[in-house]
């Protein structure tokens, strides 16, 4: 009788144990990497039969990475302990490598396919050879392995058909790089996913378990290099004391592929070189940079290179001395070139001084230096002319610069889209630049085909997106922040994916492959963008937010030291009307694009509606497509971008049960307060310009809950990422 009880009650522990495991709180740590074993009986056999053993012959970091991240995730998916070996018996196996590392891979026959994917593509076939059914990851070189080796685990993380695999991949442009604007101190500018990752009192000892972490996470979508520090920038990480700590996480990169850039301040040769001046063309100087190039190497052999901020936002540069950005650029470019080392300048300048539209002055700048930049410099460009707002059409250089390679900046930190609490699937808006013709070369010229270098056929190829990765326990504050940082990596490979495809992927792999769940997430992720948009910057507003911090609307922003700092400057709005008149009457800022686009965004009859304030001044009683004024107009976009978040919310509540309830909870409060946020936002905005339109808002929208005295009071303290 006692022993049948303390059996039961052994059973009943070890019940309530496997409970406790089953369901341990999710954090969000593992990111799309969770290999959580998969819930379809069907797809878990076929994987079970082809990839139950694993065949990696020949050794290198890379293939040790590999290896491991092969067995860990096999073993998790299939739910199955997996053998890693060099010989296998068995029927059916996967092998990976290449022809150089695997006798196997090279009887295989590939050299044909492979011929087509260069350095770092791969391809995933089925092949029966010899008896055998062998599932191939096969590559040029052991980096390509791991990136088929992701792809094949995406695969399977999204439960596709693997029987008769026949994939073949690369990616579409070279260079695939976080920009992490992070402080020394830890502070990271934008930021707000906590501190940065990078612990530089413990470097180069202490290695931290999140670097390989986020070295994996890289990879898996293809990153291959990380600026490590802002771009304002400081010269210390220039010195010995850094270079060792940056050259600890070099190492740990490495296997991953991922190289490490730093941001070089321009003004480096005087505050840590003791020089007198840091003129580009002084030989002292020119001797400096090739110096501290030559020292930064003999830490780190593969350094990427440097990203420069020069001559903006009191960064200093070469026009400090009268020289161009060329000619700055030039200088280290000189530097670098026999080391293999690359230049990524930024075209983000503009002037308070300068009586120029802020929106003309990069392409005023840039536009007559084309032709003149060293071999290895990339002019780096932000998607928009402005400054990473909700929406911008696409920047003029784009197109504009043929002799000149342009790297793309996107912004993946939500700035200026509700930062780490506002639930805004970018990708979207990634893709919105991209698609938008330039007319450089005809119809069709689209941005995409400037930044792949296929337009203008240019020998570097790029592109950033500034890192929205913090320390936090799931990297990047809102758990759909993830999503952003995923979509950027698989943007930067591929440009033609489609937002959707990229939105259902991650799902699967973050959260659930529930069909509905799937289905309602991803419908909700799709219109996240263009709810911001609605509920901060419609019809083409831009630069109307919070004064320094840039949380929440700030339209009243006037009279601060710099005028094209403050909103008024941005909306104009008057009795008369609203928006920035950007044509022929106005700045002319629309000259910088193709005649075509002039012609048609030059009439606001045919200029996109998104883009309308953007480029017209128009009065209060415009017709706008709808039917409607324009000031109804922005007052129905104001409340459907409420609507939208409190439909969001809906969508959300109904998911409950469908994932583990800590990451539930956490979208659900952030929800709550994206809510109100976007209430302040429509409630400001309208009290705001309603002092100018003098007209009521329509009677069935809801109305503001505040007065504008109240908004204008608000005053929030320590907002994070200044
Ligand atoms: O949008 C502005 C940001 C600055 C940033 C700058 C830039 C790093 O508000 O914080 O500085 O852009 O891109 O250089």
């Amino acid at each position: 009788m006692i022993r049948t009880k303390s059996f039961l009650s052994l059973l009943l522990l070890t019940a309530l144990l496997s409970l406790q495991l089953t369901t341990r709180a999710e954090d969000g740590y593992r990111l799309w990497q969770r290999y959580d074993q998969l819930p379809s009986k069907n797809h878990l056999k076929q994987y079970r039969q082809s990839l139950g053993e694993v065949m990696v012959q020949g050794s290198s970091p890379t293939l040790t990475v590999v290896k491991e991240e092969l067995q860990t995730a096999l073993g998790g998916l299939l739910g199955q302990p997996v053998t890693i070996t060099e010989n296998s018996r068995k029927k059916e196996i996967l092998v990976a490598g290449t022809p150089a590392s695997s006798a196997l891979i090279k009887g295989l026959n590939l050299e044909a396919d492979l011929q087509k994917v260069g350095k770092e593509g791969y391809v995933l076939v089925s092949k029966k050879a010899g008896g055998k059914k062998y599932t191939v990851i096969a590559a040029n070189t052991d980096l390509g392995v791991l990136y088929g080796s992701f792809h094949l685990l995406r695969l399977l993380q999204t439960q596709q058909d693997i029987s008769n695999l026949q994939v073949s991949n690369s990616p579409k442009v070279q260079h695939r790089i976080l920009n992490h604007w992070d402080n020394l101190d830890r502070t990271v500018e934008r930021g707000y996913a906590g501190f940065s990752l990078w612990d530089w009192h413990k470097l180069p000892q202490y290695i931290d378990q999140r670097y390989l972490d986020y070295a994996r996470a890289n990879a898996s979508i293809g990153i291959n290099g990380t600026v490590l520090t802002n771009v304002n920038a400081n010269s210390l990480v220039l010195t010995p004391d850094y270079l060792r700590k940056v050259k600890a996480l070099a190492d740990t990169f490495r296997p991953y592929g991922i190289r490490v850039y730093l941001t070089a301040r321009f003004s480096s040769p005087i505050e840590i070189g003791k020089l007198k001046t840091a003129d580009p063309l002084n030989p002292e100087v020119i001797a400096w940079w090739k110096n501290k190039v030559d020292e930064i190497y003999r830490y780190i052999p593969d350094f990427g290179g440097f990203l420069v901020k020069a001559n903006s936002e009191g960064q200093p540069g070469p026009q400090n001395y009268n020289r161009s950005h060329a000619d700055g650029a030039n200088l280290l470019a000189q530097a670098l070139a026999p080391k293999g080392g690359i230049v990524m300048w930024r075209a983000f300048v503009y002037d308070n001084n300068v009586p120029e539209d802020r929106a003309k002055q990069a392409y005023t700048e840039f536009k007559p230096l084309d032709g003149t930049f060293k071999q290895n410099v990339m002019v780096q460009v932000k998607n928009g002319a402005i400054d990473f707002q909700p929406r911008e059409p696409f920047h003029p250089l784009f197109g504009a610069m043929p002799k000149t390679p342009l790297m793309m900046e996107f912004q993946i930190t939500q700035e200026y889209l509700g930062q780490g609490t506002n639930l805004a699937y970018l990708a979207p808006m990634f893709k919105e630049t991209l698609a938008a013709d330039t007319y450089a070369n005809g119809k069709g010229s689209t941005v995409a085909k400037v930044i792949d270098g296929s337009l203008h056929n240019y020998s570097l190829t790029g592109m950033a997106g500034v890192s929205n990765i913090g320390n936090d326990r799931n990297w990047t504050s809102h758990p759909f922040g993830q999503a952003n940082w995923y979509a950027f990596g698989r943007l930067a490979w591929d440009h033609s994916l489609t937002s959707e495809e990229i939105a259902e992927e991650w799902i699967k792999m973050t959260f659930s492959h529930d069909p509905g769940f799937v289905a309602q997430v991803k419908n909700m992720m799709m219109g996240s963008r263009e709810t911001v948009v609605n509920y901060m910057t419609p019809l083409g507003l831009h630069h109307i937010m919070g004064w320094d911090h840039h949380y929440g609307p700030g339209p009243w922003i006037k009279d601060k030291p710099r005028a094209d700092w403050t909103s008024v400057y941005y909306h104009r709005a008057t009795e008369k009307g609203i928006g920035f008149d950007r044509t022929k009457t106005g700045s002319n800022a629309l000259a910088q694009y193709a005649p075509d686009i002039q012609a048609q965004w030059g009439n606001p009859a045919t200029c996109p509606e998104e883009f309308l304030l953007w480029f017209h001044h128009l009065p209060w009683d415009y017709k706008t497509k709808s039917g409607r004024t324009l000031w109804n107009e922005l007052c129905y976009r104001y409340s459907g971008g409420v609507d939208s978040v409190r439909a969001m919310q809906k969508t959300w509540n109904t998911q409950q049960g469908k994932v583990d309830k800590e990451r539930f909870k956490q979208v659900q409060m952030l929800l709550t307060m994206q809510e109100q946020d976007a209430k302040m936002w429509r409630d400001a905005c309208l009290l705001y310009f309603q002092t100018f339109s003098k007209r009521p808002i329509p009677q069935e929208l809801e109305k503001p809950a505040n007065t504008l005295e109240y908004y204008m009071s608000l005053d929030p303290k320590f907002v994070p990422g200044i």
